[in-house]
């Protein structure tokens, strides 16, 4: 009777370490039996997978040239989910979402300019607003602009 529960309680740790051991190697140092080794069964090479936490797969940023170990890509301070979300572009540290809170729309990089006469689409242009960042008028394509225009002598 003595014997066979020893052999039990034999059978159920060697049951939970290879439960546990999900490898040779501690990996990332988490401790006995492999334990945050991989998060979620996530790899590197998992495009679905998003090692870096900035909300786009690792498909999504080789599709966008963005770097998937990298939170913000090109360094200007928007990590590149936000900047996707934003419609700005995560490889370009000149493009960023606006500061002042107006979101960029979509359409931004689809008008076509035409001048300046009563119903052309206008020309993009670039004033400073009261944050001291550039904002340009084609920013604003999702939306009603109402400009105001004054000339003092
Ligand atoms: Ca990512
Ligand atoms: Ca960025
Ligand atoms: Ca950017």
């Amino acid at each position: 009777m003595r014997v066979l529960i020893l052999a039990g309680l034999g059978a159920a740790s060697l049951g939970c370490s290879g439960l546990l051991g999900g490898g040779d190697e501690d990996e990332e140092g988490g401790g006995l039996f492999g334990i945050g080794d991989e998060e979620d069964g996530e790899t590197e090479d998992d495009g679905s997978a998003d090692p870096d936490g900035d909300g786009l797969s690792n498909d999504e940023e080789d599709e966008l040239g963005t770097d998937g170990d990298e939170l913000d890509s090109d360094g200007d301070g928007w990590n590149d989910g936000e900047e996707v979300e934003g419609n700005t572009d995560p490889t370009d540290d000149e493009s960023k979402p606006y500061e002042g809170g107006w979101p960029i729309g979509d359409c931004a990089k689809d008008i076509q300019a035409e001048g300046y006469d009563e119903g052309d689409a206008s020309r993009d242009w670039v004033m400073m607003d009261q944050f001291g960042e550039d904002v340009n008028l084609h920013g604003f394509c999702d939306n009603v602009v109402y400009l105001v225009f004054a000339a003092f002598w």
